[in-house]
């Protein structure tokens, strides 16, 4: 033990230096404490001075508390312990001889009322030990950080490269894009010509074969008026039509049927298939045939029609024709027949075998015909010409779509030696108890609940946010999903030395703003911050 206690006693002396100080002064102070030729203390601010045997006389004279260092005196007092071994600790002067042991060296304590072990050389190896760990994690992170950097050139650079190179690419591609969209205008005129021509002559021919229609059913109607086959349609004719009852009064009155006819007694079949069958053609009715009525077509299933079937007028008497007209059109007819020869037939077939009618009808009449060779060869060239075109098109924007994605890589602020380039396209989750957070560096960052459920923006990559001289402490995500009457949420990450690039907490610090704790090689700086050690001083 003697030895040990020797080495303690010289290194102290050693240490203390050669200014030999009152109890409880910092080494920094010592020389305010100096005894000089007058014997006057002054006190540290300088607003007093009072003998020197004021000093630690366990009464408080200056104002700054100077004059007891070594006593709990002063209010405002601080007492230094030397704690030799360690390092030098200020505690408050109310510590002093409060009978517990601030100091690693128990120098606070020298009443006697307690008697503390000097634990100073062990806390020192301890320290020695937190500050060599430090060291040894900075300068590995340091080694790791500048492999980063390596790569983070090594990318740059290649994506510059490429950057170039796709800008020359583009040009030709560009030229490439312009020729063939000249070459597909050029195929594609002549094309859209003979296609115009082919849609004007069928649209004609469906205007013929319309017209030739409305004539068949223009001259069924006249075959079907004129009654008594005399070859005219006179008024006679007409009135049994209930129809051309202009005013609806339930009669057709001869002004009526003439009016119908153009103010004629009776028309041939050309006057009327030309002049009267287009201004009837909407409303008129063939007359229902007996054989339909005897198959309960005879009771019609309208209010109105019922209402018309009035009995007949002395201009007709007893004419056979004079019962009113089912409500039916010629083609609605046709098809009533077709279903009542089909009655057992059940519904669904029955609307299917209509459909399918109906359909190879429209098929055949309003079909267009096939394009003539002479066309189909323009439109082959023309598609020739398009597909080249869009793959020119095509080609151009995928070189657009790289460049552009490039250039916001380049644009991306990776640190002074792009280390932080290693973090980029990388995700890290981070799981407390209610929620997995995630962040994708410089991309996005966001929140979903454990239990399930959707994951919400907690902000997407903004900048970066640290103090002007540590600007690549800590980034800023931001306008994430609103917070309800709140802001838009943001997170704040703050990046911190560590062996591994690791998410190591998340948390939100006020209402939608939150904090990412991130540990990175790239933070390390090689050196050791008092703060590192702090933490565990205080133990
Ligand atoms: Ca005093
Ligand atoms: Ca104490
Ligand atoms: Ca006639
Ligand atoms: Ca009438």
């Amino acid at each position: 033990m003697l030895p040990k206690l020797i080495l303690i006693c010289c290194l102290a002396v050693i240490t203390s230096g050669s200014i030999p100080r009152p109890r409880g002064v910092a080494d920094s102070n010592a020389s305010h404490y100096q005894p000089n030729s007058e014997n006057v203390f002054v006190c540290i601010d300088g607003s007093q001075s009072f003998p020197y045997t004021y000093v630690n006389d366990d009464y408080c004279d200056c104002a700054d508390g100077s004059d007891e260092p070594g006593t709990s005196a002063c209010p405002n007092g601080k007492f230094t312990c030397t704690n030799i071994g360690h390092r030098p600790l200020i505690v408050p002067a109310s510590r002093v001889n409060d009978g517990v042991c601030d100091c690693c060296d128990g120098t606070d304590e020298y009443s006697g009322n307690i008697a503390c072990v000097n634990t100073c050389n062990e806390l020192g190896k301890k320290h020695k030990e937190e500050v060599e760990r430090i060291m040894k994690l900075q300068e590995e992170g340091v080694r790791k950080k500048k492999e980063f950097a390596e790569s983070g050139k090594k990318m740059k650079e290649e994506k510059k490269a490429r950057l170039e190179q796709l800008q020359a690419d583009r040009e030709a591609a560009e030229t490439e894009r312009q020729e063939m969209e000249a070459k597909k205008d050029e195929a594609e005129a002549p094309e859209k010509e003979a296609k115009d021509r082919h849609q004007k002559a069928w649209d004609e021919e469906k205007a013929r074969r319309s017209a030739e229609k409305d004539a068949a059913a223009g001259m069924t109607a006249f075959n079907e008026l004129d009654s008594n086959n005399d070859n005219f349609v006179d008024v006679l004719e007409m009135v049994v039509h209930n129809e051309f009852d202009i005013d609806s009064n339930g009669v057709v009155s001869e002004e009526e049927a003439k009016e119908h006819l153009e103010e004629v007694e009776k028309v041939d079949q050309d006057t009327f298939v030309s002049k009267i069958w287009p201004n009837v053609k909407q409303i008129y009715k063939p007359l229902v045939p007996e054989e339909a009525q005897s198959d309960g077509e005879a009771s019609p299933p309208a209010e109105p029609q019922g209402e018309t079937a009035t009995p007949p007028t002395p201009e007709t008497p007893g004419s056979p024709d004079s019962l009113p007209p089912p409500p039916l059109d010629p083609e609605d007819y046709y098809e009533e027949d077709e279903e009542e020869e089909e009655e057992d037939e059940d519904e669904d077939d029955d609307l299917d075998d209509r459909d399918d009618f109906d359909d190879t009808q429209d098929d055949s009449d309003e079909k267009m015909p096939d394009y003539d060779d002479e066309t189909k060869v323009l439109i082959e060239a023309a598609d020739v010409a398009r597909n080249s075109f869009n793959a020119a098109d095509e080609k151009l924007k995928s070189i657009d779509r790289e460049i552009s994605s490039l250039q916001s890589y380049m644009n991306l602020d990776f640190g002074n030696e792009e280390e932080f380039s290693v973090l980029k396209d990388q995700c890290f989750e981070y799981t407390d108890r209610e929620y997995t957070y995630k962040l994708c560096v410089y991309e996005r960052a966001s929140q979903r609940p454990k239990s399930g459920g959707s994951e919400t923006s907690l902000g997407t990559w903004g900048r970066w946010s640290g103090p002007e001289n540590d600007r690549y402490s800590s980034q800023l995500y931001e306008r994430g999903q609103n917070c309800w009457n709140g802001p838009d949420r943001s997170v704040k990450v703050h990046f911190k030395c560590g062996p591994e690039n690791q998410l190591t907490n998340a948390y939100e610090p006020s209402r939608c703003e939150y904090a990412f704790d991130f540990i990175t090689p790239v933070s390390c700086s090689g050196k050791v911050s008092p703060l590192d050690t702090h933490a565990h001083d205080e133990l």
